[in-house]
């Protein structure tokens, strides 16, 4: 079990009780990553879906492995399948998988089986407004949350909208490991800044790793 008291991992960062930060964990398998998400983009386009209250959102979002999740007039959600195409979303890339659960192990929760990843891509400008991650229905599970290309400054709260805000720079490679006491905080993401990141471009992209199916 992580010692986050220990000088022996400096690269690890708690924000809040249940919430990690593991700097630059994901950086050496960036290149990895970044073709898988083109890979799935190829099968599953980035698409910016609408709210249920009928806002376009500014940040565009597709999904890979047994579950994806969507937003429409209807509401939130997770699918089995991609609205666009009614196809099955793609396969998770076997090194998003590990990659994840390699995070979550570090972060204390063993044993962690994602069955859905969401793949947000943001160009400069683009945010996410305070939110809670509670469509899931397994909440033992955390959500591994992995950033890459241009930094952006996330937000942290609390159990309700109103508590204070930890803001945290996630920067390429960064992993956020969120789950126990804080897997139902508030947090959000501000408005991303105009920037060229040498592998990613004028873009961030941030994969988060859920189960959203209940542990047999
Ligand atoms: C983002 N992330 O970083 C948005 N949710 O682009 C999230 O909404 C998020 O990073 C739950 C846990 C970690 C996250
Ligand atoms: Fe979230």
């Amino acid at each position: 079990m992580l010692d986050l008291f220990s000088d022996e991992a400096p690269w690890v960062e708690a924000i809040v009780p249940g919430a990690v930060v593991l700097r630059r964990f994901a950086r050496d398998q960036a290149a990895t990553l970044l073709a898988g998400i083109e890979a799935v983009a190829a099968q599953s386009p980035f698409r910016q879906m609408m709210t249920p209250g009928g806002f376009t959102m500014s940040v565009a979002m597709t999904s890979c492995g047994q579950q994806g999740w969507i937003t429409d007039r209807q509401g939130y959600r997770y699918q089995a399948r991609d609205p666009l195409s009614q196809h099955p979303w793609p396969p998770m890339p076997p090194e998003f998988y590990l990659l994840s659960q390699q995070a979550a192990a570090m972060a204390g929760f063993a044993q962690f089986m994602p069955d859905s990843c969401l793949i947000n891509r943001y160009v400069p400008g683009a945010k996410m407004a305070l939110h809670q991650d509670k469509d899931e229905q397994e909440q033992a599970a955390p959500i591994v949350s992995v950033s890459l290309g241009l930094p952006a400054r996330f937000l942290f709260g609390g159990l309700t909208r109103s508590a204070p805000l930890h803001p945290v720079l996630l920067e390429h490679g960064d992993v956020v490991v969120w789950g126990g006491e804080a897997r139902l905080n508030y947090h959000g993401i501000q408005p991303v800044k105009a920037g060229n990141h040498p592998l990613v471009g004028a873009l961030r992209y941030n994969l988060t790793f859920r189960r959203s199916g209940k542990y047999e």
